[in-house]
């Protein structure tokens, strides 16, 4: 059989997890050929590029050889090093390459203190906040304005549930960290609400349907997303306009993720802005007829955006680890269909490392939200994620070793019921 693959453009990836693996695999399908710049360790992503670098990301002279290899230049996660960043804005000026998102985006959008302070000045609606640099305050102070229960959030570097600490009630100024943070009220009756957007170099924008994301309060961490975001629909449409509202703002280019918090009240208040491709975006492998990947992929490359549409109310359940779980997680980045119609189970062949780390997903597509939940096995994950769905066993195991175990109710069915504390965190 004859295969022809035009390469359009050489795409470069800084950042080798699972989002650049998902990137390397949509670009490939346009044609376009990747290099992926990864740090030691694990890199999934190395497993599918065309080109690999292994390197520091502060390693200039590495940065330099793998420019080299890109026409344009985007990113798996904002964690870049600021010099990097500087580097990159400098190179791109000499001609080197194009760099998108743009590197003003990157440098203010991966300090959530900066990120804050812009969404006030563009008058988005956001919780309010102080900025601290350290944990040398006057809690009288703090708490007078954003009342005794706080979350932190450090201002760099924090994700996955990392970074970010709830404090309700916060009881003496020493419970902070001694780091630079965004402090803000910790919301307890609100729901969690993403909405992907895609906006091309030349300005074409997409907007993706809101997802409701459904957490562990104990780990700070997703473990659930579904579409539609059972907010009804003004809701929903609410919810698309001030996250394209953001996005426009910002002239940003390439897919964003703009998570928001829906308050009992029915307001909606950005939480924070992700400049790439999300956790919250992966049931759009299954769900949309275009994935947040590839069209991210044509927006930095400026290629057309395709319309985004639903197809199928779909789930995805994250996989995060637990001790005990290292003999279950395949060391190679796989997919798989699961035996229950319209499921299917993605690993990103990482290293079992912290709990918590995400080390794959089922997405799962269904009628309704309920039947696409039952088909991802959201009460007893298929045989715990080995694919076969033995009820029986899974349901003895899901005790003591299901994520969701313990839990009567899904997630989304407290959130629905207006309740649940929100989680804060970037993903
Ligand atoms: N990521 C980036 N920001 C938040 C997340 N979750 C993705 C990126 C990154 C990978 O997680 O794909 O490369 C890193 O995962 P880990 O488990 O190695 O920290």
């Amino acid at each position: 059989m004859l295969t022809v693959r035009v390469v359009m453009r050489r795409l470069g990836i800084i950042g080798g997890g699972q989002l650049a693996l998902y990137l390397c695999e949509a670009a490939q399908a346009l044609g376009v050929e990747v290099a992926v710049l990864a740090e030691p360790g694990d890199a999934p992503a190395l497993r599918r590029a065309d080109t690999r670098f292994i390197a520091a990301l502060d390693d200039i002279a590495a940065i330099d050889r793998f420019l080299a290899c890109c026409d344009v230049l985007t990113f798996d996660k904002e964690a870049i090093p600021d010099d990097t960043l500087l580097h990159l804005a400098a190179a791109e000026t000499q001609g080197a390459c194009v760099v998108l998102p743009r590197v003003d985006t990157l440098l203010m959008l991966k300090d959530k203190g900066l990120q804050k302070t812009w969404l006030v000045e563009q008058n988005l609606p956001t919780l309010p906040f102080k900025l601290l640099s350290g944990n040398s305050v006057s809690l009288d102070e703090l708490t007078g304005t954003l009342g005794r229960s706080l979350v932190q959030k450090s201002s760099r570097g924090g994700y996955d549930g990392r970074g970010v600490q709830v404090l309700a009630p916060i009881t003496s100024a020493r419970e902070l960290w001694d780091v630079p943070s965004v402090v803000e009220p910790y919301l307890t009756h609100c729901r969690e609400v993403a909405v992907i957007v895609a906006r091309s170099a030349s300005g074409a924008v997409d907007i993706f349907p809101p997802v409701s994301m459904n957490f562990d309060t104990r780990l700070n961490a997703v473990l659930s997303v579904t579409v539609p975001a059972g907010i009804g629909a003004d809701t929903a449409g609410e919810a698309q306009q001030l996250a394209c509202r953001a996005i426009e703002a910002l002239s940003g280019v390439g897919v964003f993720a703009v998570e928001m918090f829906l308050t009992a009240g029915g307001e909606l208040l950005i939480n924070e802005i992700s400049p790439r491709v999300h956790n919250s975006g992966h049931l759009t492998l299954q769900a949309c007829n275009v994935s947040q990947f590839s069209q991210h992929v044509r927006a930095v490359l400026d290629l057309p955006l395709l319309p985004s549409r639903l197809l199928s109310p779909a789930v995805m359940l994250n996989i995060l680890y637990r001790e005990n779980d290292r003999a279950i997680c395949p060391r190679e980045p796989s997919v798989q269909a699961l035996p229950e119609p319209g499921a299917t189970l993605y690993w990103y062949g990482k290293t079992p490392g912290h709990p918590g780390r995400k080390m794959g997903h089922i997405n799962a597509v269904g009628r309704d939200v309920d039947q696409a939940l039952v088909r991802a096995g959201w009460r007893c994950p298929p045989a715990r994620y080995g694919g076969r769905v033995d009820r029986a066993a899974g349901d003895r195991r899901s005790d003591q070793r299901n994520p969701l175990a313990g839990r009567r109710r899904h997630p989304v069915d407290s959130a629905n019921a207006g309740g649940g504390a929100c989680r804060h965190g970037r993903h």
